[in-house]
């Protein structure tokens, strides 16, 4: 057992996190006298003094990834976790004039600076970054949403905007190296990081938005979630941000905790999932384990049930999580990127052996934690509630708030706004949803009716009362940021939920989700009505020929709660993105699918 695995689940179960002395580093196993031979990296970084997140890998993990995807060799030739100092030093030498962002190597700019939760958006703004942080269940402070409007404001409307993300968390736009550096050191003052936010690393802990403030909660998941924000981004030892145990993973790895029957979390597209479940015998509160849920261009997959049941308290929630992830990192595919996630594993080994060698893990840490067959889940029926609007609190005399950010879309200004309200009305608390929108807290009832008079959420973009469809949309970032995108998504997936609810009635919420490539960001496959972006073809009127357009796949009728269903095949392929073909489309959908009727015979038809 290393330092760090001593350290790692005191430190996370310790109210206050004092600095703890450091023992000496050292990898997991050593390198076979083969390995030694034809593989170097470096176990310690010398400018860090810390352990690589290399050296935690056991030899056989390290030749792997020798030989393994282009990724994981760069991995192992410059480790990731001390890409920090790399940020700092780059920033201080841009400010002296000595480098431009052009003369920093590929590898950094557009891989290893992940790790820092930089995302170089080269094809888009060449030079500019998406800064993405860790917002452990999407908890943000008035003062933390203020500090993101300050961060971005220089970069310009068009390019400095914050964005809420599918994983309940935030990004920056806009950012340039000779920023990051205060931007970092702005963020963990106020105990925020964006490190290990990206690439191969654990991302968001995704909770329950209503989490303490719901008079059916079934599992608090505030401080599970901040807990495994500890245990995979907080170096046990030296109580810093970024924890090089988790440094050097196969591939991303996804957690979700749900806190009651609704889901809000989406335990069924992630990594590990935790549905809260009382045990049937003592009753205790506990989590069913679901694993293996993800989406992406290769393959998109449901969580499987592993068996497993665990109580909801953080000594479980956290050893349960660190043995599996310490199985992904050293036993998961460094070949293929597309067979590395957490599935592919628990394939490789089957349900029943993966759950015997999770407790196995388990067991080896000798903390007393138990682990139990996976309980019975409830049989009543139980309807998904509604996140936006205004909702009672079990606290008495107490309201939740959702407001509507469309598309999670927030200007320089709008950050201030919602800043300004939380201060008033939330005691400086905002809640993030993944559906991308924002939730104010303990608002007191008799001041309800004075914060939806704001200015802010008069005749803006922030609604409290969206219609059925425009308050439903989500949206990944699509091509005016991301490199990877077939289409551009927010700006279209705002307007045509406009038209639509021009178009139409629906007596219901119908989730329209946009993604702009198949890796699915915006999550389409849980959808009512999902569009991805793909190819299409329309005839040019002045050529007469068939031209090559933007288009889009439509999904239909994936479900999210309790009753989840993934939505895997396309239900329309090949449509143009222009509204003359989009909208028809889409009208059709909701009225044969959805029940839509028509709002008004619109002027041509009359
Ligand atoms: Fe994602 C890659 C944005 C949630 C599956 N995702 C990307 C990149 C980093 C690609 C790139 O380098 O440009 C995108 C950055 C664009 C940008 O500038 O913002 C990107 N993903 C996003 C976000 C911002 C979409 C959004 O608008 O909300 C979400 C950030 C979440 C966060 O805060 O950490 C985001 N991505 C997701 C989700 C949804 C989720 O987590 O519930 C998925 C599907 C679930 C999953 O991962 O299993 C998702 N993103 C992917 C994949 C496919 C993963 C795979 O295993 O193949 C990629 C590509 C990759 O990793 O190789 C990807
Ligand atoms: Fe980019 Fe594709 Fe993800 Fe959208 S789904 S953010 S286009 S990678």
């Amino acid at each position: 057992m290393t330092g760090y695995r001593a350290a790692a689940l005191l430190s996370v179960l310790a109210s206050s996190h004092a600095f703890a002395p450091a023992p000496a580093y050292r990898p997991t196993t050593q390198l076979s006298a083969v390995a030694a031979d034809t593989i170097t990296f470096a176990k310690v970084d010398e400018r860090t003094g810390k352990p690589t997140g290399t050296s935690f890998l056991p030899a056989d993990a390290v030749e792997r990834a020798a030989v393994g995807n282009p990724i994981e060799k760069v991995k192992l030739a410059k480790d990731g976790t001390s890409a920090f100092v790399d940020v700092y030093e780059y920033a201080a030498k841009f400010r002296a004039g000595e480098m431009t962002w052009e003369e920093v190597e590929s590898a950094d700019m557009n891989s290893r600076l992940k790790y820092v939760g930089m995302l170089h958006r080269d094809k888009r703004t060449p030079g500019q970054f998406m800064m993405r942080l860790k917002v452990p269940n999407g908890i943000v402070s008035s003062d933390q949403m203020r500090f993101y409007a300050d961060c971005v404001e220089r970069y310009g409307e068009e390019k400095g905007v914050v964005d809420i993300t599918t994983r309940q968390n935030i990004q920056l736009r806009g950012v340039k190296i000779e920023d990051a550096a205060d931007i970092i050191d702005g963020l963990h003052a106020r105990n925020q990081t964006s490190f290990q936010s990206a690439l191969d690393s654990v991302r968001n802990m995704v909770g329950s938005p209503l989490a303490g403030i719901d008079d059916m909660e079934m599992v608090d998941t505030r401080e599970l979630c901040n807990a495994l924000n500890d245990l995979v981004s907080l170096d046990p030892v030296t109580q810093t941000r970024g924890n090089p145990m988790w440094g050097n993973l196969p591939r991303k790895f996804n957690v979700a905790i749900s806190g009651s029957r609704d889901d809000y979390a989406h335990t069924h597209i992630n990594d590990i999932g935790l549905v809260p479940t009382p045990h049937a015998t003592t009753g205790a509160m506990g989590f069913n384990v679901v694993l293996g849920g993800y989406m992406s261009i290769k393959r998109v997959a449901e969580s499987i049930p592993s068996g497993l049941w665990i109580h909801a308290d953080r000594e479980s929630v956290v050893t349960l999580t660190e043995a599996i992830l310490r199985i992904f990192r050293d036993e998961g595919s460094r070949g293929d990127r597309q067979k590395a996630r957490l599935i592919w594993l628990v394939e490789q080994y089957g349900v029943e052996e993966f759950k015997k060698a999770v407790i196995k893990e388990i067991n080896s840490y000798g903390r007393g934690v138990t682990v139990q067959d996976s309980q019975p889940g409830p049989t009543e029926p139980f309807e998904r509630r509604e996140l936006l609007g205004v909702h009672k609190q079990k606290q008495e005399g107490k309201s939740r708030v959702g407001i509507l950010v469309p598309t999670g879309r927030l200007s320089v200004k709008e950050c201030r706004q919602i800043a300004d309200m939380a201060d008033k009305y939330s005691a400086g608390e905002i809640r993030l949803t993944v559906e991308q929108n924002i939730i104010l807290p303990n608002v007191d009832d008799g001041k309800v009716a004075a914060l939806l008079k704001e200015d802010a959420l008069e005749g803006t973009r922030l609604k409290v009362n969206p219609g059925f469809i425009e308050g439903n949309v989500v949206s990944c970032t699509g091509a005016q940021f991301c490199g990877l995108a077939l289409i551009e998504t927010k700006a279209q997936a705002e307007s045509v939920a406009k038209k639509l609810e021009e178009l139409v009635t629906v007596n219901r919420p119908i989730r329209i989700h946009w993604t702009g490539c198949p890796n699915s960001c915006g999550q389409v496959q849980v959808a009512d009505i999902g569009i991805m972006g793909g190819p299409a073809r329309r005839l040019d009127e002045e050529t007469g020929k068939m031209m090559a357009v933007p288009g889009c796949k439509i999904f239909v009728g994936g479900r999210i709660g309790e009753d989840a269903h993934l939505s895997l095949e396309p239900f329309k392929s090949g449509i143009p993105l222009d509204d003359e073909f989009l909208i028809p489309e889409l009208v059709q959908i909701l009225k044969n699918e959805f029940g839509a009727v028509d709002k008004k015979i619109r002027k041509r038809d009359k």
